[in-house]
């Protein structure tokens, strides 16, 4: 398969996350990535790519607003102008527009105008934040291209993740949705159903909100219950899509706890929802946070049942894009991600 990984990932690195009301050190770090590479060097799965230019901004206006993109064009430069000092430091947003405030009136304030385009204090933005992103995007678009030009699976290797990204908003260590970049890349490349599997641990609720409205793209998530689990505020089963896409969206939640039969289970639900969708494309947002060993996360997956979880869905028969979300036991994430994509193609 085409793997396509982002050379300029390692610009994002941020140093700390609001985490349970405490700053402590980010968990999305450039070493899962590295780590990831490492073992596709042990282990081949097929030709590793780059993309040599950042997309063009239509493309990523297909998924996201553009003043939303052009808040995060200029994030950085913003930050520092506010005081230069703030070039040592991450920007972190601190306060944001709930129930009942103006969304539309875009702020002058910096501060401001980060918690318009944001949901939570642990995604933090640097210096390199918008090259990194883009860069990611173009993977997730360049391994939709390349399913569109006939291959059967191509990976999107990359950092940071996406699918907590919304229409307008990052969050959840996301600033650009590449799952759901590379879906309406299928689409708009003549694919007329188009189904988005979410196996992170964490409801893709960025995806889930993008398509919620919308027929022609199915999303299933299998995630930890918003109940107890981040991100909280969406992922529950009652969600089942809006207008046109009412019956196009589904989520799966688990408890906390979790095993891994009752989790292949419920992939087998997922699977049957895609195949009754009669998909014509996957886009499977492969997080492997679900493992036993996540820091953040409560599933108890084991390195061995990847493998498996990726043959039950190279079962569908389907044409795969792959793209890279969650998954913050770093020293074990390039063995499972590597599992999962040896069962994709067994
Ligand atoms: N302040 C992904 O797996 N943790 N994102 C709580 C709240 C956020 C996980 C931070 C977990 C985000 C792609
Ligand atoms: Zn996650």
């Amino acid at each position: 398969m085409k793997i396509f990984h982002n050379p300029l990932h390692a610009q994002h690195a941020g140093r700390q996350e609001m985490y349970r009301g405490r700053l402590v050190p980010c968990h999305e770090v450039p070493d899962r990535l590295d780590h990831v590479l490492n073992e596709l060097q042990r282990r081949p799965m097929g030709d590793l790519l780059t993309p040599n230019a950042a997309p063009e901004r239509s493309r990523l206006e297909r998924v996201h607003s553009a003043r939303y993109l052009d808040f995060l064009a200029s994030a950085w430069d913003q930050w520092v102008a506010v005081d230069p000092a703030n070039a040592a430091l991450d920007a972190l947003p601190s306060v944001w527009p709930v129930r009942g405030f103006r969304a539309d009136v875009e702020p002058e304030n910096f501060a401001a105008r980060m918690g318009l385009y944001s949901f939570d204090a642990g995604t933090p933005l640097m210096a390199g934040t918008w090259a990194a992103a883009q860069m990611g995007a173009a993977c997730a678009l360049a391994a939709a291209d390349a399913v569109l030009a006939g291959e059967r699976r191509a990976f999107a290797l990359t950092r940071p993740p996406g699918h907590h990204a919304g229409p307008d908003f990052f969050g959840g260590y996301c600033f650009l949705n590449n799952a759901a970049l590379a879906a309406q890349a299928l689409r708009d490349g003549g694919i007329e159903r188009v189904a988005v599997l979410d196996v992170d641990y964490h409801h893709g609720n960025g995806t889930q909100s993008i398509f919620y409205e919308r027929a022609d793209v199915l999303t299933v998530s299998i995630h930890g219950d918003p109940r107890t689990e981040y991100p909280f505020f969406l992922g529950h089963a009652d969600e089942r899509g809006a207008d046109d896409g009412a019956g196009f969206n589904l989520n799966l939640p688990l408890p906390r706890g979790t095993n891994w039969p009752t989790w292949r289970a419920t992939l087998q639900r997922a699977l049957d929802a895609v195949r009754g969708f009669g998909a014509q494309a996957l886009v499977l947002a492969a997080g492997l946070d679900t493992f036993e060993g996540d820091p953040i996360s409560g599933f108890h997956l084991r390195s061995g049942d990847y493998q498996q979880v990726g043959a039950d869905i190279a079962a569908l028969g389907l044409p795969t894009v792959v793209t890279f979300e969650g998954g913050y036991a770093v020293a074990e994430v390039g063995v499972n991600a590597v599992n999962l994509l040896q069962g994709l193609v067994a």
